[in-house]
C-alpha cells in the first residue's frame, strides 16, 4: 500500500491552508498506516510555519469509516487512535475536519478531535461502535457528550445510528454545512475564512462537563435495560457518558479506554464482528466474480397473495417496474390492494411519501390476469400455492410465454426446484428465491441453486438481492434449503423437551434469555399452527417409528387454535393482543399427552433447555455444510440472523458452537444420545471437526 496519509499546502494564493487527505480505500479505515501517517502529518504542521490552518479530508467517496475493525482482536500497534486525536486536539493552530459521504466511529472521533467541523448537505456522522459490541473508544463519549449534551450524545452512542448533516447543524457538533459538489474546496474555503477572522483554536475536550443529570441519566439507564436483553455494550456506553460529566478529560477518556478495552474482551465483540464480515462476505461467490448480470428493471410475479404482493412490494419500493398476474381479475384487484395497503404502510415507516406512492401505483404496477403480459421481461418469479402439481403447471406456462433467456424463479420455501425446472425446457434459467414474510420487510433471501442453474442467472438473482437491499445467501436444493431444514430439527428437539417435561413458556423463555427474538412456541402462534400442522401432513410418509411425534400440536389444530390469527395457540391473545398469555389448558393438554405416553414428566434448566437447541441447531448447520446446502458455516449464520430471530451479539449458530468449542457441542450430543440415538446422532463433519482440533471458522474462507 503507498502512504495513506498525504500532506500539501493548498497554494492558492499561498494561503498557508494544508490540506490532510487519508487515501485508504475502500472506507479509510483508521488501519495502523493511517493513524501513524495522520499522527506525523500533524506533527509536520505543527512545527510548518508556512502553515497556518489544517483541513483533514477523506478520498473517496467517504471521509472516514472508523477504526480497522480487521484490526481488533490483534495486539494492539501503536500510535493507538487516542494518542492520535490528542495529538489533533493539542495543536495549537487551527485544525478543520471537512466530512463528506461518511464519518463513523473513530472517523467521527478524529473530527471531534478537531477545532471545527464542515460536513457535506448529503454527509452521515454516526458512532455505530454499539453495534460492534464496543463503545465509542477514542474520546467519542467525552468530547460528544461536552459538545451536544448528555441526551444527544447518548442518543447517537447508545443508538449507533447516524445522523445526517443538517441534525449535526442543529445540535452544534458541526458548525457549517456544504452543498456544493466540493468537499476539499469548501473546507479550503472555512479554512481561508477562520485565518482570516483570527480564529483560534477550539478544543471539544476544553469545553466544561455537561452537569450530571441524574434523573435524565436513571432514565436512559432504565430504557436501555429494559431493550439491552443481554447486549452490554449500550449499558457500558452509558457508564462513559455518566463519566464525562463527574470527571474532567484525562480521567473521563481513561475511564473510556478502561471499558473499551474491557467489551474488546467479550464474546459479544468477536460474535458482533463475525455478523459484520459475514453479511459483506455472504454475497461473494468467487466463482462467480467475472460472470455478466442481466439487467433487471422489470419484473413478473405470479400469485398475489402475501407473499406474491410482498415480493412486488419489496421490488416496488427498490425502483423496479412489477407486471403481477392473477388468475382472475378480481385476484389481481385484490393484490393491487394489499400492495397499496403495504406501501402505505411504507409511508408511516418514512420509507417514501405519499407522492411517490401515487406514481408507484399509477406508472409501476400492473396487476393483471393475462400471463402475455410478462412475456417480455428478463425475470419472473412464482409465489403460488405450496403444491408441486400447482408449481409445475405455473412453471410449464412460464416455459412457453416467457422470453428466450429469461429468469424463472419460484419463491417455494422447501419443494425441490430440479423437480419444478424439469417441466420446463430451460432447466439452466430456473431457480429459487426464498423470501421470508413479510417480504417488504423481511432482508434475508435464499437464492437457491438448482443441478443445472446457470452462472448469470445467479449472478443475476445476487445483483437483484443487492438492488432490493436484501441479503441473499446462497443455497442448494434440499427440503427446507438452509434455515427450514434447520428450523425443523430445532424445533424437534424443543419438542422432545417438552414432552419430556417442560413448558412451552418455559422454553420460549428460556430462549428469549439466551438472545433469540422470540421463543418456537410463540413464532408458531405468529405463523400459524396449521403451517406446522401442514408440514407433518405432508411428511407424513417419511415418518420413523422412533420419530417422536407431537401428537399435542396436532389436538391444538384441531381446537381450531392455530396461533395469533384464532387468538388462541400455544398462548391467548385476548381481544387481539399480539403478546400472548400463558394457558393452563394448554399445560393440561400436553400433561394428558405425556400420561398417555407413560412420560414422567422431569424439570429442565434453562440452560439445559438452551444446550439441547443449541445442540440440534449447530449438528444440523453441520450437515448442511457437508452436504453442500451451504457454502460455508458464515452463511448458515447470516440466514439465522436475518431470518430467524438468531442473536446477532452471538454471531450466529455456528460461530456461536466455535465460541463453546466443538469439543463441548459434541460432547452434548453424545450425551443426549444416550436418551435418544435416533434424534442424537452427531453429524460426521462435527466429528471429524473435532478430531482434527479444528472449528467452524476455519471452513469459512473456503
Ligand atoms: C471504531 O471506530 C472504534 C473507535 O471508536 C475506537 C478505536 C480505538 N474497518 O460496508 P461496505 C470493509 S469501530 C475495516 O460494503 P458501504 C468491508 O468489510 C468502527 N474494514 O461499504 C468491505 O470489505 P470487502 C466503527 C471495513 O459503502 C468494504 O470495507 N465504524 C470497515 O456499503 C466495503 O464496506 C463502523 O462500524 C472498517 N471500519 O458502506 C463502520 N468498514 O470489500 C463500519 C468497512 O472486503 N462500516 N470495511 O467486503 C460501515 O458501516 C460501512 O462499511 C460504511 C460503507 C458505511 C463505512
Amino acid at each position: 500500500m503507498c502512504d495513506p496519509i498525504s500532506y500539501e499546502h493548498s497554494y492558492q494564493d499561498d494561503d498557508g491552508v494544508v490540506l490532510i487527505t487519508i487515501a485508504n480505500p475502500p472506507v479509510n479505515a483508521l488501519s495502523h498506516k493511517v493513524r501513524a501517517g495522520l499522527l506525523a502529518a500533524v506533527q509536520r504542521f505543527a512545527d510548518d510555519d508556512s502553515a497556518s490552518v489544517a483541513v483533514i479530508l477523506g478520498s473517496g467517496r467517504l471521509f472516514i469509516g472508523g477504526a480497522d475493525i480487521s484490526e481488533f482482536g490483534s495486539p494492539p500497534i501503536a500510535p493507538g487512535l487516542p494518542e492520535v486525536i490528542a495529538a489533533v486536539e493539542r495543536c495549537d493552530k487551527p485544525v478543520v475536519a471537512a466530512i463528506h459521504g461518511t464519518a463513523l466511529g473513530g472517523g467521527l472521533e478524529v473530527a471531534l478531535g478537531a477545532h471545527y467541523r464542515i460536513a457535506h448537505i448529503d454527509a452521515k456522522l454516526g458512532l455505530p461502535e454499539v453495534k460492534l459490541g464496543l463503545l465509542p473508544g477514542a474520546g467519542g463519549t467525552q468530547r460528544l457528550t461536552r459538545l451536544i449534551g448528555i441526551d444527544q450524545a447518548l442518543m447517537m452512542i447508545t443508538g449507533g445510528n447516524p445522523i445526517s448533516a443538517a441534525q449535526a447543524l442543529e445540535h452544534s457538533l458541526i458548525d457549517r454545512i456544504d452543498a456544493g459538489a466540493d468537499i476539499r474546496q469548501a473546507g479550503i474555503e472555512f479554512a481561508r475564512e477562520l485565518q482570516q477572522s483570527g480564529a483560534s483554536v477550539r478544543r471539544s475536550g476544553e469545553l466544561p462537563s455537561p452537569a450530571a443529570d441524574t434523573d435524565l441519566l436513571q432514565q436512559w439507564r432504565s430504557k436501555l435495560e429494559r431493550s439491552a436483553r443481554g447486549e452490554v455494550a449500550a449499558l457500558s456506553a452509558l457508564n462513559a457518558v455518566e463519566a464525562a460529566t463527574r470527571m474532567d478529560l484525562a480521567e473521563g477518556l481513561a475511564e473510556e479506554r478502561r471499558l473499551f478495552l474491557a467489551l474488546m474482551e467479550t464474546e459479544q465483540r468477536a460474535g458482533l464482528i463475525h455478523a459484520f464480515f459475514a453479511e459483506r462476505k455472504v454475497a461473494k461467490l468467487p466463482e462467480l466474480a467475472n460472470t455478466a448480470t442481466m439487467p433487471i428493471e422489470q419484473i413478473g410475479v405470479i400469485g398475489g397473495g402475501t407473499m406474491g404482493a410482498g415480493i412486488a412490494t419489496s421490488a416496488l419500493l427498490s425502483g423496479l417496474s412489477v407486471t403481477l398476474v392473477e388468475r382472475e381479475q378480481i385476484a389481481a384487484d385484490k393484490a393491487r390492494s394489499t400492495i397499496a395497503t403495504n406501501l402505505a404502510a411504507a409511508i408511516k415507516r418514512g420509507k417514501l411519501d405519499s407522492k411517490q406512492r401515487d406514481v408507484i401505483l399509477e406508472n409501476r404496477l400492473s396487476t393483471v390476469s393475462d400471463f402475455d403480459a410478462i412475456s417480455d421481461v428478463n425475470l419472473i418469479i412464482e409465489a403460488v400455492f405450496e403444491s408441486m402439481e400447482v408449481k409445475q403447471s405455473v412453471f410449464g406456462t412460464l416455459d412457453k410465454v416467457a422470453k428466450p433467456g429469461a429468469i424463472l424463479a419460484t419463491n417455494t420455501s422447501y419443494l425441490d426446484i430440479n423437480a419444478i425446472a424439469a417441466v420446463t425446457a430451460r432447466p439452466e434459467a430456473v431457480l429459487g428465491l426464498h423470501f421470508f414474510s413479510p417480504a417488504h420487510v423481511m432482508k434475508l433471501l435464499e437464492v437457491v441453486i438448482t443441478d443445472k442453474t446457470a452462472p448469470e442467472v445467479i449472478a443475476t438473482a445476487f445483483a437483484l438481492a443487492k438492488r432490493l437491499g436484501k441479503t441473499a445467501v446462497r443455497a442448494s436444493v434440499c427440503d427446507g434449503f438452509i434455515g427450514n431444514r434447520m428450523l425443523s430439527h430445532y424445533r424437534t428437539a424443543a419438542d422432545h423437551i417438552l414432552l419430556d417435561g417442560a413448558s412451552p413458556y418455559q422454553i420460549d423463555k428460556a430462549l428469549v434469555s439466551y438472545g433469540f427474538a422470540m421463543g418456537p412456541y410463540a413464532v408458531a402462534d405468529l405463523a400459524g399452527l396449521d403451517i406446522g400442522y401442514a408440514t407433518r401432513q405432508r411428511r407424513a410418509a417419511d415418518r420413523h417409528p422412533r420419530d417422536r411425534y407431537p401428537l399435542w400440536a396436532d389436538e391444538l389444530h384441531h381446537l381450531g387454535r392455530l396461533g395469533q390469527k384464532s387468538g388462541r395457540g400455544y398462548y391467548l391473545y385476548p381481544e387481539g393482543t399480539r403478546k400472548g398469555v400463558e394457558d393452563p389448558e394448554v399445560e393440561a393438554l400436553i400433561a394428558r399427552i405425556r400420561e398417555q405416553a407413560g412420560i414422567r414428566p422431569r424439570t429442565f434448566t434453562d440452560e439445559e433447555i438452551v444446550c439441547r437447541y443449541m445442540a440440534a441447531m449447530v449438528n444440523e448447520g453441520a450437515r448442511v455444510l457437508e452436504e453442500g446446502i451451504a457454502n460455508r458455516p458464515l452463511d448458515i449464520d447470516v440466514v439465522l440472523l436475518y431470518g430467524y430471530g438468531f442473536p446477532r451479539w452471538r454471531g450466529g449458530p455456528m460461530h456461536a458452537a466455535d465460541q463453546r468449542g466443538l469439543e463441548s457441542v459434541l460432547a452434548d450430543i453424545h450425551r443426549f444420545a444416550e436418551e435418544d440415538d435416533h434424534f442424537w446422532q452427531a453429524a460426521p463433519l462435527l466429528k471429524k471437526l473435532v478430531e482434527q482440533g479444528r472449528n467452524f471458522a476455519s471452513l469459512n474462507s473456503a
